[in-house]
């Protein structure tokens, strides 16, 4: 066993440093795009612990891959192939350290699965409003790490928005306890806005400060199947002016999305899908009653139907059709799973070029590469498409990507530039869109990332080589 693995074990307990087939579960990512190999996998129970590991493994210029749940869509939480990486897990530290009624806040681990953080605000009569389709297995620190987005954002914000604070491990073992809640802070420069969205380069969370909101009296879902892009935005427009902070999800899905989910998941019954090439999941959440809600929703849909921007629309009934509802939208990204191989594009365009943005992506890959599906949904509420590419129907997915996935992400990025966007609009960078980051962002904006990794992290010790290329 080699030193610094002795030194981690006296420092967790030998029962917390997996090695070989214990470790593998920690080394290959959610999409199966990265299978790397840890020289181990610590698991510390405290903060006091993290700053240890991560002292030990200063000291022995060991690097350190941060993992939560593991759920990252960009190869971001896995080492490489090396077996010279220490992956750190913060999933034994899941405790919730407080809940201030007053402050409306939660003070929770970084290992907090985000679904228990949710509960346990539930439980204590408030909303955490945080949601995504990971949900039941990702973490507040993958969360943080990550600025996730999700389906509430065009509401309450991303991650980054609904955090107050945040403790820290930094690259030299240090604890930066940044936890005090505050609601306005102007001390200098945000350390905890350049922390989070970091991806674990700049510092590893092991605890969260986060803002709790009322519980809403109702929340309703609607479905609706537009003609085109157009009237989904036109949808969108009405209901922001109509609901204005009522309204807390608009999520946009393509004709061959929800076929894929009725194709592998025909339980789940997709209403509509058939009838026009979008469909709209729109969500209240109303501090009234539910019959306010339910009111607001038949005059907002009333209104789009004399206008021809809606064909047809339910309102769920019961809390379980809603969650029915919302369970189809979440299943969009396993129906592709299950399809085989694909490309993503986590993008954001602003709102109002995005029907362009489609036409001309959509016209561009059809040419360049004949028989690639469009799989295409998203937050469009937020600006924020998930342009996904399926291969085609026929022949081995996996040859597909490899062979073709350059050039399909340089066509939907270039167009994406075209328009003003954004390239990663809320999974990150990662390892996997690390090449891509220098042809879109501007080079001074590089160039000050990299002066602040190197002020944080001078060792380049902390996820080396994800969001930017490796120092030296
Ligand atoms: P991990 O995957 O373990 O890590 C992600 C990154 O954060 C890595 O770079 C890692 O090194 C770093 N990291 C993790 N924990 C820490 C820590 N404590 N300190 C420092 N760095 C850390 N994302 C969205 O934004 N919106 C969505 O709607 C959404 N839906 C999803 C649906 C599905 C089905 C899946 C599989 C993923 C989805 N994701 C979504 C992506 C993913 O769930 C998020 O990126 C999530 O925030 C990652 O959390 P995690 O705990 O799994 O982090
Ligand atoms: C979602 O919105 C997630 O469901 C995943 O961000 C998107 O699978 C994807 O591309
Ligand atoms: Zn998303």
């Amino acid at each position: 066993m080699s030193s610094v693995i002795e030194t981690l074990a006296g420092i967790v307990g030998a029962a917390h440093v997996l090695r070989g087939e214990d470790a593998s579960g920690y080394e290959q990512d959610w999409r199966r795009r990265a299978q790397g190999r840890a020289l181990c996998v610590v698991r510390p129970g405290s903060t006091q612990e993290v700053a240890a590991v991560v002292q030990a493994c200063a000291a022995a210029r060991v690097a350190i891959v941060p993992q939560g749940g593991n759920t990252g869509l960009v190869a971001g939480s896995v080492p490489d192939g090396t077996s010279t990486q220490v992956v750190l897990s913060l999933r034994r530290m899941a405790a919730v350290r407080a809940v201030d009624p007053h402050n409306m806040t939660i003070t929770v681990e970084a290992g907090c699965i985000l679904q228990t953080l949710q509960e346990t605000a539930d439980a204590a009569g408030f909303l955490f409003p945080l949601s995504l389709g990971a949900e039941g297995s990702c973490t507040i620190g993958g969360n943080l790490a990550t600025n996730a987005g999700g389906t509430q954002v065009v509401r309450y914000g991303n991650a980054r928005e609904l955090c107050l604070g945040v403790e820290v491990v930094t690259a030299q073992g240090q604890v930066w306890d940044g936890l005090a809640g505050l609601r306005k802070d102007n001390t200098g420069y945000d350390l905890r806005d350049l922390i989070v969205g970091s991806e674990g380069t700049l510092g590893i969370i092991t605890a969260a400060t986060l803002r709790l909101y009322p519980k809403p009296a109702a929340q309703l879902t609607a479905w609706a199947a537009v003609p085109s892009l157009e009237d989904a935005n036109r949808l969108l427009g009405l209901a922001h002016q109509q609901l204005a902070a009522g309204l807390t999800g608009f999520e946009l899905m393509n004709q061959f999305a929800l076929g894929l989910v009725d194709r592998h998941y025909p339980q789940l019954r997709v209403p509509m899908w058939r009838e026009q090439p979008w469909c709209v999941l729109l969500e209240i959440s109303d501090h009234e009653s539910e019959a306010h809600a339910r009111g607001l929703f038949e005059r907002l849909l009333e209104t789009a139907f004399e206008q021809g921007i809606v064909a047809d629309a339910i309102v769920a009934e019961s809390i379980k059709q809603a969650h029915d509802l919302w369970h189809i939208r979440e299943s969009i990204t396993l129906a592709q799973v299950e399809e085989g191989f694909n490309i993503k594009h986590d993008i954001s365009i602003p709102v109002s070029r995005i029907p362009d943005f489609v036409r001309a992506a959509d016209a561009a890959l059809t040419q360049a590469v004949p028989g690639v599906r469009f799989v295409n949904f998203g937050h469009l509420g937020d600006g924020n498409l998930h342009y996904n590419i399926q291969a085609p129907a026929e022949g081995d997915s996996r040859a597909f990507v490899q062979q073709h996935e350059e050039q399909i992400t340089g066509i939907v990025y270039d167009t994406v530039s075209a328009f003003g966007g954004s390239i990663s609009a809320e999974h990150g960078i990662g390892e996997l869109k690390r090449h891509k980051l220098p042809l879109h962002k501007s080079p001074v904006a590089l160039d000050l990332m990299r002066a602040v990794k190197t002020a944080f992290d001078p060792l380049d010790i902390l996820n080396p080589g994800r969001v930017l290329a490796p120092q030296g």
